[in-house]
């Protein structure tokens, strides 16, 4: 490099510090070379301020020179600059990236517990032996749970269901009616009977009631305070005890399998006469009582407004954790409330 020489200087300079701006770390460091390289007091500065003194084909070379490697160590900069930029971007992007892939392959959807499983089955049973689905309301009023049920207020068999009354001394509107809250789900047949009247085509009916019912129960492995039962009601003219024993024997094989049975022992409810307790062999060999049931006592039809001797009915109620307890084994129902996911994700 020689003095004598500007216009090589110049592109010995911008050469030089096109490399240092190629080799630099950050945008700083490249805008402190483009003003040390371009700035007032730099080199290149100094041979333009001598322009005026050269011969005019010179100072022509030189200014040309000057522009030319001006343009060049610019883009150079901006390019520098942009590169950093798009790479400081990938550091931050990086430093910053949550891993949402993190628990792929490990999450569990979950799935629709025991108790609404045996449900939903017990419904599908019954559906395809022809019943429709009824429902009816958790809190009742005395007359729909007892009363019209053949158990007027001073009955003594009331002490069967150990009932969870409602206290509804400031409820405005609710009069004297006594509101519990539902001990079986037989007040729906009283609902069904009394809708099948009113609405003016009557029996016969053939239906199934689930639904959540309520008792001041203790816990322990065949009982809680709060569980679930599947009513039956069936109302025809001509209907006998063997259609009820046929239709519980024909439920037990399809929903149980070929293998269980069922047996009906003589028993008493006041809305049923004659009364039958219903068990149902377990695997082991020995039997469990899910239900009761019985013909439809006259009075439960008068009060629905139906004529006993026109038409006659079997009913009967299961408990839906006592059937799940069979189906898959259970030792102890209170298995289904208290959270435990290793028992729960069995099922
Ligand atoms: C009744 O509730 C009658 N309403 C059944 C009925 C319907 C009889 C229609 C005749 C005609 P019981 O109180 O026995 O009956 O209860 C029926 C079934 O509900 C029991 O066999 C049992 O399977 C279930 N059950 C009763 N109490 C509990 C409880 N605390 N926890 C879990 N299941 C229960």
């Amino acid at each position: 490099m020689s003095a004598d020489d500007p216009t090589q200087e110049v592109s010995s300079l911008v050469a030089a510090g096109i490399e240092r701006i190629a080799g630099s770390a950050t945008s700083e460091e490249v805008r402190a070379i483009h003003a040390e390289l371009l700035g007032k007091r730099s080199r290149l500065a100094e041979l333009k301020a001598g322009m005026r003194d050269m011969d005019p084909q010179d100072r022509k070379d030189l200014g040309a020179e000057l522009n030319r490697t001006r343009i060049e160590l610019e883009r150079a900069v901006d390019a520098r600059i942009a590169e950093l930029a798009s790479e400081e971007r990938r550091v931050l992007l990086a430093a910053e990236r949550l891993d949402l892939t993190e628990f792929q392959g490990h999450v569990d959807p979950g799935h629709v517990h025991l108790v609404t499983q045996t449900w939903e089955r017990l419904e599908d049973v019954f559906v395809g032996m022809g019943f429709t689905v009824a429902t009816g309301p958790e809190v009742e009023t005395d007359w729909f749970n007892f009363e019209a049920l053949n158990l007027p207020p001073s009955h003594p068999a009331r002490s069967l269901w150990d009932t969870l009354y409602l206290d509804t001394s400031d409820l405005p509107g609710v009069g004297d009616q006594q509101l519990l809250l539902r001990t079986h789900t037989s007040p729906v047949q009283v609902r069904t009977m009394l809708r099948s009247v009113r609405e003016g085509d009557g029996p016969p009916i053939y239906v199934v009631c689930p639904g959540r019912t309520y008792r001041q129960d203790t816990a322990d492995a065949t009982h809680l305070p709060v569980f679930h039962q599947i009513e039956m009601l069936v109302v025809d003219r001509g209907i006998t005890m063997g259609d009820l024993a046929g239709t519980i024997e024909t439920f037990t094989k399809a929903y149980f399998g070929a293998e269980l049975t069922s047996r009906l022992r003589p028993s008493y409810f006041p809305f049923t006469e004659p009364s039958a307790e219903v068990d149902i062999s377990q695997p082991d060999g020995s039997w469990l009582e899910v239900g009761g049931c019985g013909m439809v006592h006259p009075n439960v039809l008068a009060a629905c407004g139906l004529d006993p001797e026109e038409w006659s009915g079997f009913a009967f109620g299961f408990g839906i954790e006592r059937l799940a307890k069979i189906r898959h084994g259970l030792g102890d129902i209170r298995d289904l409330i208290t959270n435990d996911m290793r028992f729960l994700e069995q099922f």
